[in-house]
């Protein structure tokens, strides 16, 4: 596999054509060390291959949230979507779409999964494929509130879901049809953010985390970790200052290029495109060549005590 470092800093671009080919142990430690260092993997020429008859999925209108269809690999399950709608109905339109974005997220969370193997085998056996997701609505000029602005920079982290310091990798592929990029900005360095805003992150209130779960907010306990990844999440969204000021970096991801990263300690910014899919990994911190790099430990020792 070829490999060549790019202008914009901390994106690395790698000439990978298709999504199921082994890399040599070499290049495998040091694909894990960029990816762990805070770096995006960036496959310029790796598309999705659309089928003929998927072609009609291609619509804000097939949504039901304001931002994606979801698809969990583990149950089949899809969720998100209007075409949900009259499903029970054998052989109508939206029974049939439905089965066709079935089809099309199964096969993209499938490629997904063979490429990140492929890429990190040190992290097979541990890592977790959680749910993908289609994004068909244009970005630019989308109405939310700044809690849900992923056009402010960010790190992710997810309310109901808790991670409990695992950690959030994402694999993104730009589908869309006319060929229109994907806008990002890509902020830079964990530590620095983290360290800007630890001394306002606070520690959840003890029992907050059983009420949180008792009351269906959280599927599972929200740790201490999570709380202040939210909070940090908030903060980082609310700060005018932090989203003009703090070093980043334009990113366009062409259509047909796919790119991944740790999207719970890269910040990032999503600020035009639209049709993308989207792909979700759990790590757990010990399947880490060097977790002391991690968002948990990081906010550990800016806290000075364990938070999950
Ligand atoms: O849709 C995108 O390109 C990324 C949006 C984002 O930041 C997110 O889903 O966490
Ligand atoms: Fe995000």
């Amino acid at each position: 596999m070829q490999r060549r470092a790019t202008h914009v800093p901390g994106i690395t671009t790698l000439q990978h054509a298709i999504w199921s080919v082994p890399v040599s142990p070499d290049a495998a430690g040091d694909l894990v060390h960029t990816l762990e260092r805070g770096g995006v993997l960036f496959f310029p020429g790796l598309p999705f291959a659309i089928e003929p008859g998927e072609s009609a999925l291609f619509s804000p209108d097939i949504l039901s949230s304001a931002k994606n269809a979801s698809f969990d690999p583990s149950t089949g399950r899809i969720g998100g979507t209007t075409l949900l709608r009259g499903k029970g109905a054998p052989g109508s339109k939206n029974a049939e779409d439905l089965a066709r974005l079935t089809g099309l997220m199964r096969r993209f969370s499938d490629c997904a999964r063979s490429l990140v193997h492929g890429l990190f085998p040190a992290y097979a056996g541990a890592i977790q494929r959680a749910r993908a997701s289609f994004r068909p609505a244009e970005i630019a000029g989308r109405a939310s509130s700044w809690r849900k602005d992923d056009t402010r920079l960010h790190v992710d982290s997810f309310p109901a879901t808790p991670v409990q310091g695992r950690r959030i990798l994402r694999l993104f592929t730009n589908v869309n049809p006319a060929g229109k990029p994907r806008l990002w900005r890509v902020g830079a360095d964990f530590e620095a953010v983290a360290g800007r805003f630890a001394e306002a992150l606070s520690m959840p209130w003890p029992g907050s985390a059983l009420l949180l779960r008792a009351l269906h907010v959280t599927k599972s306990l929200r740790s201490p970790y999570d709380a202040l990844m939210l909070q940090l999440h908030d903060r980082m969204k609310a700060d005018a200052d932090f989203q003009e000021t703090s070093p980043q970096t334009r990113v366009d991801f062409p259509a047909g290029s796919t790119w991944l990263t740790f999207t719970d300690e890269v910040p990032h910014a999503a600020m035009a495109g639209q049709y993308q899919l989207e792909q979700t990994f759990l790590l757990p911190l010990s399947a880490m060549i060097d977790e002391s790099r991690s968002p948990l430990r990081i906010l550990e020792r800016l806290k000075g005590r364990r938070l999950a």
